[in-house]
């Protein structure tokens, strides 16, 4: 790890000028102070740390070469850029990395003039940069921008596209592939065997022969026959023809932990290349820590950590995740089922597929960063008669809108999805907060959109997707445990359309959709110790709406307030609706819809966000106060 023995290069690094001004033979050193600070900082903080030690040596080699921040460096999905944020004036700040007022986990435009783009969803990086190489060529600007994506990033549609539009154009920029042959799990598809090839084929080996030629020069962008035949032979040799035949200049693969070949490539990119250049670099996730160089996933994401054992920090909860109780559920229906299939997009263990796809690897699923594509596939499988379940993040799903609507609702397909880490997740922050699922769902004809409350109404709730066989459907559940309710042995299809009463009062009714529900209880407990007899209701669904129910609360109550883990536009919205269309909000009850605000909330622990969000307990009861026009009670519960 760090030299102990010569003086300390990285305490007087704060801004990438500073490191230009080393020699290149300092910058191993360098190198391996960052690495050991990295380390150092996600220990404290948890977050992703395989990505980013993977990286090291390129952040240093790019910062070296390139003339940040007036060169942009874009990286793709951000989650590996800890160590460029460390070098670009936010080492001080590094240790509140994903915490609540800290560094964000990802790029951010508003964080530093080094992030020129901000991310966290993934392989948008070479449609950003492309944006940002025309648009210096419209300014008659000079300065470098590069794209760096990686071998799992490139399995979405959205790069391909990308690297369509940029072949066909001569804007000058870099895209470097940062190929460690590893996604969150290891990577999926034909894309990834062929970096495997070339990776295995001689030029890698054979370093000293291609360093030598690019000493040289590297060939300006074909211009005639000749050029363009050699071009494409060396293609061959290097075995980058697909690349190639895109429009890029294919230059690799090199290896991606040894500066001595990383500074001539780039420098002679940086001073030679012309058109689009795609730069191979292979590298290895979680590089130069032990633990995370031999763990399955190479320490993508983690808790804190003892540095010196590797040990991760447990949570303190007993109940099961959310995940798993989807993923146990979702095997048991499919052991007595046998069209039940399952589909996820990367994210084996992070929707608990990897359980299902250990009981049933032949209907199991991984697409690779492809949502749109995993969506559509799923409407595939369902037309031909099988149980397709889709699970995909509620933030990830946004990403395959279109292809909801018009291949699975328009055409009534019973795709089923699984809409894991619905509302607020915490250290990852406005990027991943699941927030619009309920909004962008339930306005669409057909669907059955629902929530859980608790991991036993998630098993339900599996059940009655598995029974939908004529329409979509969908339910969605939050991120990390449950509340530690009793669980059925299988969980057993719900009345479609209908919800449940918890606890009946008279004059405050709660209607909860989705996990909030505790809360509402909690709340419910002030209220009636405050006298108010409340109601607390589980709405299960959003669509189809149980009317019965929210008119029998609204004609019963003097207040009746929605709660809803989801932005504006969605639960309570359409209770609105339903209430304003039906004459119902003329009856004399209030009405008060509690939703997410209008804002993107950054990340903070869950509660925190919920309390900024203003969705816990005291939040309900002061709603309810206020419309009951209860000054005295509302004063005295700011008091306390
Ligand atoms: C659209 C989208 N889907 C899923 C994810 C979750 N995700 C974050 S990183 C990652 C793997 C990225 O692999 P790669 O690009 O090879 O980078 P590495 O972590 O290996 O450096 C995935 C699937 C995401 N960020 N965005």
């Amino acid at each position: 790890m760090s030299s102990h023995s010569k003086t300390p290069l990285l305490d007087n690094i704060e801004y990438p000028t500073q490191l230009r001004h080393l020699a290149e033979g300092q910058l191993k050193q360098l190198a391996d102070e960052l690495r050991h600070e990295t380390i150092d900082a996600v220990s404290v903080t948890g977050g992703h740390l395989g990505a980013g030690l993977g990286v090291v040596e390129l952040s240093v080699a790019l910062h070296y070469v390139f003339n940040t921040p007036d060169d942009r460096i874009v990286w793709d999905v951000g989650h590996q850029a800890y160590p460029h944020k460390i070098l670009t004036g936010r080492r001080d700040r590094i240790k509140t990395l994903r915490q609540g007022g800290g560094l964000s986990g990802f790029t951010k435009r508003a964080e530093s003039e080094y992030d020129p783009f901000g991310a966290a969803h993934s392989s948008t990086s070479i449609s950003s940069t492309l944006g940002m190489a025309v648009a210096r060529d419209l300014g008659k600007k000079n300065n470098n921008v590069v794209a760096v994506i990686g071998d799992g990033a490139m399995s979405a549609g959205m790069a391909y596209e990308a690297l369509n539009n940029a072949g066909s154009r001569h804007t000058r920029l870099i895209v470097i592939l940062n190929d460690n042959d590893m996604s969150i799990a290891p990577p999926v598809g034909a894309m990834s065997a062929y970096f495997a090839r070339l990776v295995s084929s001689g030029t890698y080996h054979g370093f000293r022969n291609f360093a030598k030629q690019l000493a040289k020069r590297l060939p300006k962008f074909v211009q005639d026959k000749a050029k363009q035949a050699e071009h494409y032979a060396r293609g061959m040799a290097a075995g980058g023809t697909w690349f190639e035949e895109l429009g890029f200049y294919y230059v690799g693969p090199i290896d991606g932990h040894n500066l001595d070949h990383l500074l001539p490539v780039l420098k002679n990119v940086r001073d030679n290349e012309d058109g689009p250049v795609l730069i191979h670099v292979v590298t290895q996730k979680g590089k130069g820590y032990a633990p995370a160089e031999e763990s399955a996933d190479k320490y993508h994401g983690v808790a804190k950590f003892d540095v010196i054992t590797g040990t991760q920090k447990k949570s303190a909860s007993n109940a099961p995740s959310y995940t798993k109780v989807f993923a146990n559920s979702l095997v048991k229906h499919a052991e007595r089922d046998d069209k039940i299939v399952a589909i996820n997009a990367a994210m084996p263990s992070g929707t608990g597929l990897d359980i299902f796809a250990q009981k049933f690897p032949d209907r199991c699923f991984d697409v690779g960063i492809a949502e749109q594509h995993g969506v559509t596939f799923a409407a595939g499988l369902a037309t031909e008669g099988y149980k397709p379940f889709a699970a995909i993040y509620s933030t990830f799903l946004q990403r395959a809108y279109d292809q909801v609507v018009h291949d699975v609702a328009i055409q009534r397909l019973p795709v089923r999805f699984a809409i894991d880490r619905a509302g607020l997740v915490g250290a990852d922050g406005p990027t991943h907060a699941g927030s619009f699922d309920i909004t962008y769902l339930s306005t669409l004809p057909g669907f059955v959109v629902m929530a859980a409350a608790d991991e036993a109404e998630l098993m339900h709730m599996v059940a009655t997707s598995v029974a939908i066989d004529d329409r979509p459907s969908a339910f969605r559940y939050p991120r990390g445990e449950g509340i530690g309710v009793d669980m059925p042995e299988i969980g057993s299809p719900l009345e479609i359309g209908k919800g449940r009463i918890i606890r009946e009062g008279s004059k405050i009714a709660l209607l909860s959709f989705g996990a909030r529900l505790p809360q509402c209880l909690r709340a419910a407990d002030e209220l009636s110790a405050k006298g108010y007899s409340t109601t607390v209701a589980d709405a299960r669904f959003c669509k189809p709406l149980d009317e019965t129910l929210v008119r029998d609360l609204v004609k019963n109550h003097e207040v009746l307030i929605t709660i809803e883990e989801g932005a504006i536009g969605g639960f309570g919205s359409h209770v609105l609706q339903f209430l304003a269309l039906n004459g119902l909000l003329d009856e004399g009850c209030k009405i008060r819809p509690m939703t997410l605000p209008d804002i993107f909330i950054d990340q903070d622990k869950p509660d925190v966000m919920y309390d900024v969000a203003g969705l816990n307990a005291p939040h309900i009861v002061a709603t309810a106060l206020e419309a009951l026009g209860d000054e005295a009670a509302l004063v005295s519960d700011q008091r306390a």
